[in-house]
């Protein structure tokens, strides 16, 4: 075969008789010249007009009550079919050559034959048009085609049974179908398999999208690039409709591995879709993408033969980067699956993990470890996620094991364990959405002894037998917390789990059955605690008046009542103040003058739709106010926050001298924004000197109170998608315990160990101040706010001092600036939370300093 040059297809233009012209028609329209006219000329235009209006007028009306019901959709059905006397050659794969164009011809007139049988698509069919043939492994051609219909709206289901039933025709009932065009033998095409579905909405209702066209055939050995229009240089453009036809040789699949991808975060507006054909059948999706992607997430997929269309769609509004992936193709060979596993270990998995399964794959794995022994089989990732079905029911993707069915998504210690010394495992895709798959491990175990050294957990999970009533669910399952005897540090729930005493009147249910939540207050069921100590009928929440004298009972309602100011109410700039809790930025004016909603191009990430101890890396632009203090001569040292284009917040303990070091003074640092890796700078990275360094002047470096200080930058930072402010909170701002907040910073992965290059990212819950000082020698003042984790091993370290503890809003979606990091009793040892600067106690202060 000859292979086409790469983009020798690209297109720009549709052929004459291009079919996509199908749902996307071409946008160019003549325009009319002006000419002068004379007066009687334009009397006559303007009665001619008036006539036409009036005429129109009448004719709505008329269609509105009596033809309304009959008013017609656009459906486009999109399929291929297999011509089993058809040999292939190279000329079908350019649809510009006679050979395309006659074959085509003729398959178009084979669908009007075949639509002619059924009385409902005949009456609505509008046209057929090939987009594309491909070989099929036995050389034969395979035709894609899209079907127009304009079907009435009643009859729209009709209309998709009929050509369901087409399918099932040429499918099954009558195997082959032969169907004869004109009396020369020549021209009998046979048919042995139609499949064909609807396209998606948004393609069809693309009114005037500009479209483009490209095809490839990858060859072995070689990878090529595809890109969206534009890419890299300048964003891709607005509404257009562009398509990848890729192609592989027989006995082949394509392998897709996006580089870059960078769209809109709504799928509604600019999406790439991947399909398992060369038409877009939605039966045939293999995945749908949008927003933005990092390079390691290995975005890699497989087709099921060896076709994949690739289809981008953009809108009018918001424009991004767009994307960039290499195909090439792979021997199907290469993804067998299945077969008879033995010895006493071993591991297998999807095929093509890390990749994307590819659709339309079928496996069983046969496992047989030595008699007398068991064996288990261990998921260390299993990701069967499937859009379209609910992991309850697993009638699309699944894993089956031992008659058990598994999809969705499963936590990394899952573990089916077999009572003799075989067990089966069967993994199935159908043709639709493919995900990760799985990664696993089977075991041999003595019956007698499942866990050697280990405890056992009901789920077959073995776990280190110290992590047995510690408090935390080491199983996944709760069965190490179960019948424990607890110890003083911990609370007695009634259940017979033990939990840390962290999470005492959080406000979460962590026992299960409230035992941690009970005696929290003082009020009885039905009344509302009030923060200064009241307790005030339920039904007076919310009611308008100030029943609690706080305002606590009307501060979390849509409608905020004017209060005398206190601790507990937010001051607007005019001086009065309100009751609602956390007005600032949430979308909705509570101050009369406003200034809830002034200051608030903050706390949002600008392009992200999808170190710290036991935490995970961190998405490029997930969090864009984080900054990473570099000393000169010694790289990172402390991290710190945007809060302007001048300003940054940082710790005070970074930035004090000690013997060797001069801390104190700006020209000693270097300010990194907008940085992802360590040492690996983008266009997206700003480095910046520092102008002047502002400590807190009461910050004790004993006792570590007043931990906070401003930095200033020697000139203002222009924001982009990876530089951009948090929000400051008021001094009225409240976190209550429980809630969750992020800590992010390239310091240690461990105590005492090693910086991280990545930025790292860990969710941790707020803890009560009074249960937090208890647990660390009474050393925790006001100024101060404490955050740790239930499962333990998560925290903030050494050189993630200065860096944030952002809070996500749950009104407005926002991120604030909930505390810096500060200090802690190591890292991530148990009962020891780290403790963070409590940034509200700092809102004049910083106002001062910086005049943010
Ligand atoms: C530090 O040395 C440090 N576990 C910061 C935070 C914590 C411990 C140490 C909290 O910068």
């Amino acid at each position: 075969m000859e292979p086409l040059r790469n983009g020798g297809q690209n297109s720009p233009k549709p052929p004459d008789d291009d079919p996509s012209e199908i749902f996307l028609p071409s946008p160019e329209g003549k325009k009319m010249e002006k000419k002068n006219l004379p007066c009687r000329t334009i009397i006559v235009i303007v009665v001619v007009i008036l006539a036409a209006v009036l005429a129109l007028t009448i004719g709505l009306l008329v269609w509105h009550f009596h033809l309304r019901t009959d008013s017609r959709v656009k459906k486009v059905i999109s399929g291929s079919m297999t011509i089993s006397n058809q040999i292939f050659s190279d000329n079908y794969e350019n649809s510009n050559s006679e050979q395309f164009k006659e074959l085509a011809f003729r398959v178009s007139e084979q669908m009007k034959v075949i639509y002619s049988h059924s009385p409902v698509l005949s009456r609505y069919y509008v046209k057929s048009s090939v987009q594309a043939f491909s070989e099929s492994s036995d050389n034969n051609v395979i035709a894609y085609y899209l079907s127009e219909f304009s079907v009435p709206v009643t009859q729209s289901s009709a209309v998709e049974e009929a050509i369901n039933s087409i399918e099932e025709a040429v499918g099954h009932k009558q195997g082959r179908m032969r169907l004869s065009l004109g009396r020369k033998p020549g021209n009998i095409l046979i048919i042995d398999n139609i499949m064909s579905g609807d396209v998606d909405v948004r393609l069809v209702n693309a009114t005037l999208r500009r479209y483009h066209k490209n095809a490839h055939h990858s060859r072995m050995g070689e990878i090529g690039t595809i890109e969206s229009p534009g890419f890299p240089n300048s964003h891709y453009p607005p509404n257009v409709y562009v398509e990848w036809q890729l192609r592989a040789d027989p006995a082949h699949r394509i392998r897709l591995e996006f580089t870059v991808l960078h769209l809109e975060k709504d799928c509604n507006n600019d999406f790439i879709k991947i399909y398992d054909s060369l038409v877009p059948t939605e039966k045939q999706v293999i995945a749908e993408k949008c927003g933005y992607y990092t390079p390691n997430e290995q975005l890699i997929y497989l087709s099921s033969g060896n076709v994949m269309l690739v289809t981008l769609v953009t809108n009018r509004e918001k424009n991004f980067p767009g994307f960039r992936a290499t195909y090439s193709q792979v021997p199907v060979k290469s993804q067998e699956c299945g077969g008879k596993l033995t010895g006493l270990n071993g591991t297998f998995t999807s095929p093509g993990f890390p990749s994307r399964y590819p659709p339309q794959i079928q496996c069983i794995w046969d496992i047989e470890v030595p008699a007398g022994k068991h064996v288990k089989v261990n998921f260390n990732k299993f990701s069967l996620h499937d859009p379209k079905q609910n992991s309850h029911h697993c009638t699309k993707d699944y894993l089956e094991i031992n008659n058990n069915r598994m999809c969705g998504e499963k936590s990394t210690n899952t573990v089916h364990s077999s009572r003799t010394n075989q067990i089966m495992v069967k993994f199935y895709s159908d043709m639709s959405y493919v995900d990760q798959g799985f990664l696993a491990e089977f075991k041999a175990f003595e019956p007698n002894d499942p866990c050697p050294g280990k405890f056992q957990c009901d789920n077959d999970v073995c776990i280190n037998p110290k992590l047995k009533c510690d408090g935390y669910d080491d199983c996944g399952d709760m069965s190490d917390e179960k019948n424990c005897v607890c110890e003083a540090f911990h609370v007695k729930c009634r259940n017979g789990f033990c939990k840390p005493k962290f999470w005492h009147c959080d406000g979460v249910n962590d026992c299960g059955d409230n035992t941690d939540e009970e005696n929290c207050g003082h009020c009885k069921a039905g009344e509302v605690a009030c923060r200064n100590g009241r307790c005030v009928p339920e039904y007076k929440k919310c009611d308008g008046h100030n029943d609690c004298g706080d305002g606590t009972d009307e501060s979390e309602c849509p409608k905020s009542v004017v209060l005398s100011c206190s601790e507990y109410t937010y001051k607007c700039k005019n001086n009065m103040c309100i009751s609602k809790q956390n007005p600032q930025c949430d979308g909705e004016q509570d101050c009369e003058d406003g200034s809830d909603e002034a200051d608030c191009d903050c706390g949002t990430r600008p392009y992200i739709s999808s170190r710290i101890v036991g935490g995970e890396e961190s998405s490029e632009g997930e969090w864009p106010w984080q900054v990473s203090l570099h000393m000169k001569g010694q790289g990172h040292v402390c991290g710190a926050s945007v809060i302007s284009n001048l300003w940054l917040v940082t710790a005070a303990h970074c930035v004090q001298d000690t013997e060797k070091f001069m801390y104190s003074q700006p020209d000693q640092w270097e300010a990194y924004l907008g940085l992802h890796t360590q040492g690996k700078t983008s266009t997206l990275t700003v480095q910046k000197s520092v102008k002047q360094i502002i400590s807190h002047p009461e910050y004790d470096p004993k006792t570590y109170d007043n931990d906070i200080a401003l930095m200033e930058l020697d000139s203002p930072v222009n924001f982009n998608q990876n530089i951009w402010p948090i929000c400051l909170p008021a001094a009225t701002h409240e976190f209550p315990a429980g809630q969750v907040v992020w800590i992010t910073g390239w310091g240690a992965t461990r105590e005492g160990g090693s910086l991280a290059s990545v930025l790292q990212k860990a969710e941790v819950r707020i803890i009560n101040n009074t249960v937090c000082s208890q647990l660390m020698n009474d050393e925790v003042t006001p100024h101060m706010i404490c955050a740790g984790v239930l499962a333990g091993e998560v925290d903030a370290c050494q050189g993630d001092s200065g860096g944030p503890m952002s809070s996500v809003d749950p009104n407005s979606g926002r991120l604030f600036l909930a505390g810096v990091v500060s200090w802690g009793d190591g890292c991530g040892r148990k009962n020891r939370p780290g403790v963070y600067t409590r940034v509200t106690k700092y809102r004049s202060w910083i106002r001062e300093g910086s005049g943010v």
